[in-house]
Parts: C-alpha cells; structure tokens; sequence
C-alpha cells in the first residue's frame, strides 16, 4: 500500500477543470426506446448469471431522468466546474426519423441548468446505445448507416451546441472487439472511425469547442516480463486497441491487423484534444485464447462482491500513457473506482491525481479531469460496482454524499491537496479483502 498521508502538496495550473462524468443510460432510467433497454430484457441477457446474482436490468437506473434538477444543484455544491454527460439519441428520434420535441426540451432545460451554475459542459453523443431501430438496421456494423447518426446530428446540433463547451463524438469505441483481429473487427473499427470523424465535422460546422471521442486507454502488460511472446501480444494489445487509433487520428491511415490498409482524408486531423478514459492496467499471457491474463495473485483483492475487471490500480499508467499523447491538449473524461469502501476511493483519487500531476510536470498539457462518476449507476449489467461519489439508494433514489465526494471537493476548492488533505477525510486506510470466489 502507498502511504498516501505523506504525499507532496501539490497544485494544479490555473484554470484546470474539475468535475465528474456520466452516461444517459447509466443513470436516467427508462431508457426503453434503446438497444441497450431490449437487449436487458432478453433471457439470453443472464446466459452468464442464471441465478441473477449480479446481472439485472437497467430500469429506473437512478432515476435521473426525473431528478436532474437535483442532480445539477448536487453537482454545484460539490463544487464541480466541468461535467460530462451524455444526450440519448433513442429518446430524441424514438423511431426512425420521428422527433421528440418533449426530449429535446428536457435535455436542453438540463444543459441550461448546467450553464446557469456555470459548469463546463462536455457532451457525449454516443455513449454506448442507440435507437433499437438503428440497431435492427445493423447499426454502426453497417457502413451506410453513418446517414441516419448525420441526419440525427443535424437535428440534434444546431439546437444544443450554443450550450456545450466540449465533445465526445463517440464513447470507447477503440476497445470495441476487444483483442481480436481481421475483417469483422477491422471494419467495424473502420466504421466507428469514419463516425467520429463525419461527427467532428458537422460539429464543427456549429460549434468552437473542443471535439474528441473519448479514448478507454488501457494500460497493457505481459504477464512474464522476460518473455518475447508475451511481450509480442502485449504490443499487440496495444495497437489493437489504442495505438490504431491515435495513428488514424494523426495520418487518416487506418490500420488494423488482417486488412489492408485504408486512407481517409476525413478522418486525418480529426480532434482538437485528447479525451482520455483511465482506469486500471490489465495482464496478457500469449497462452492463453483470449489473450487476457489473470491479476498478480498477491494483488486479488476484491473491492466488491463479484469479480470485476477493473480492479488492478496502476496510477503510473496515466504518466506512461499521457505521455504518448502530446501533440494536442488531454481533459481525463474518466478515472475512478468501484470499492465498497470509500476510503479506498481516496486512496485511488490521492494517488490518481498525484500520477497526473507528474504527468503534467513531464510537459503533457491536461487540461481537466472528469471523475466517473458522480453517483453510483448502472455498471451496463449490474448495479454492483459502485463508482459513484455520492451513494444512491436503488428504491428511493435518495442521494447521499460519501466523504470521497468531501475530499474530492476540497481538491477542487485548492486547486491542489497534500497528505494532510487526505488525512483531513480518511480515518485510516482500508483494507480489502482477498478474492475468495
Ligand atoms: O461505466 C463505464 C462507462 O460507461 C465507460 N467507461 C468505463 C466505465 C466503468 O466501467
């Protein structure tokens, strides 16, 4: 364990952004016009889990849909500058080519409120679902199906962009097919590229504020340090699932292993600025089928009730990644954990931001930081991981903060903390349990 009651004082620049993220789907409940709303209540959605232990479905979520005029005043009296959210495509065009001028209207009164209390605004346009329609047509697998994500953008922009100070085209798409290669995956990697960037442009057509698609950088290591071929699949890994990315970005060549190679002139130059997803790094044995290996033995404690794979914390993965990443401005549009314990989210928040502060001292030029999330949600399949900030009551929606909320608060306050802040919210330091499952 880090002592994280002796780490240095340390102060951001001026102006850095602080605040939290979401995701419609995850938190506004009801969302039933999406895929993701079908798919949850299929029978095949608890093929993994046949006595409903840990999947369920996404229903009421935490209810935010109907509660976002509280959530904006939680949200400012936390003190965050900068949010992340996403607008829900499914509610705004139900059905093909029909508009919902009610989802408009609440999704606008929400970005109001937002920008009433002077809170940055990062839009996300696709956070994972979409229309169960545009599904049916074969979504984005479907390379002549970007026509209805522009015709939906060409509705939906012109309307929310005077609100919006920062973008996400599209969310995480790059670990999509996770570590697989050939046709399928390739063209569907193809696809979402060539989204992002028929998404930049049309932006940019409305709006002078930053565009990105945020990026789930995952930091990938060999199991064996000393063997080649795990150290082959771990550059594989790598470019598989970020560096075909930033390299399409920057040259508009798109790459994968197993097709030919394309060049895109639309997608070359498409961003104004890194957004950077962070979490945890992750093992690769080349034994093994899939490729993913298993956590360091000595470091498989549970910090919740269910095996998660997001649970080897590694801050120094922020510094070495960052660092790849200096050609344009970085925001972190999520870093977080799932403990139980709180007290181990400010332990992951103290060392986290400590490892960006490094980052930054080595040049890289970050300019916020997004925490996921603001309040527990629904982790995509289940509510067991609890990333939230501020706990939620899954029957009464009440909200209530925990003290990660009150740290991360003052660190907001100071622009900065030091040990002694961690000390001032962390009685002790928390112990975890070792995996028994
Ligand atoms: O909850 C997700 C989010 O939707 C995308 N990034 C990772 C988070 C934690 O798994």
């Amino acid at each position: 364990m880090y002592d994280v009651f002796s780490l240095p004082a340390i102060r951001f620049p001026e102006g850095f952004l602080w605040g939290s993220a979401t995701a419609g789907h995850q938190i506004e409940g009801d969302n039933i016009h999406s895929q993701a709303w079908h798919n949850e209540q299929q029978p095949d959605f608890y093929r993994d889990d046949p006595k409903r232990a840990t999947r369920a479905p996404s229903g009421k979520a935490c209810d935010h849909y109907r509660l976002y005029r509280e959530d904006v005043e939680l949200l400012a009296s936390l003190g965050h500058r900068a949010y992340r959210m996403s607008i829900e495509w499914s509610r705004i065009e139900p059905a093909e080519g029909r508009w919902d001028h009610e989802a408009l209207a609440h999704y606008l009164d929400l970005l109001e409120r937002l920008a009433g209390k002077g809170i940055h605004i990062f839009v996300t346009l696709h956070h994972f679902t979409h229309p169960l329609w545009f599904e049916r047509l074969g979504g984005f697998g479907v390379a002549d199906n970007r026509r209805f994500f522009e015709r939906y953008l060409a509705f939906l922009l012109p309307k929310i962009s005077p609100l919006v100070s920062g973008w996400n085209v599209i969310n995480e798409f790059n670990q999509w097919g996770g570590l697989t290669a050939g046709p399928a995956i390739a063209s569907l990697k193809f696809n979402m590229l060539r989204a992002h960037a028929l998404g930049y442009h049309l932006i940019k057509r409305h709006s002078q504020a930053p565009v990105s698609s945020a990026h789930a950088f995952v930091h990938w290591f060999p199991r064996r340090f000393h063997d080649d071929l795990d150290r082959r699949m771990t550059a594989f890994a790598d470019f598989a699932t970020n560096e075909f990315f930033f390299h399409a970005l920057r040259t508009g060549e798109l790459v994968y292993p197993g097709v030919d190679a394309e060049y895109d002139p639309d997608v070359k130059g498409a961003l104004d600025c890194w957004s950077v997803n962070y979490y945890t790094r992750h093992m690769i044995d080349a034994r093994r089928a899939g490729l993913e290996g298993p956590r360091f033995r000595h470091k498989e404690l549970r910090m919740i009730p269910m095996r998660f794979y997001l649970e080897e914390m590694y801050p120094e993965g922020l510094i070495a990644n960052l660092e790849r990443l200096r050609d344009y401005p970085v925001y972190i549009t999520e870093n977080g954990c799932c403990a139980d314990d709180d007290r181990f989210r400010i332990v992951y928040l103290a060392l986290h931001l400590s490892a960006l502060h490094e980052a930054l001292e080595r040049g890289v030029d970050v300019r916020g930081y997004l925490y996921w999330s603001l309040m527990d949600n629904y982790e995509w399949t289940t509510f067991i991981p609890r990333f939230g900030l501020v706990a939620v009551d899954f029957q009464t929606f009440r909200r209530t903060l925990k003290a990660s909320a009150l740290f991360y608060r003052e660190v907001i306050r100071d622009n900065g903390f030091s040990g002694e802040t961690v000390r001032r919210h962390l009685d002790a330091l928390p112990t975890l349990p070792q995996d028994s499952t």
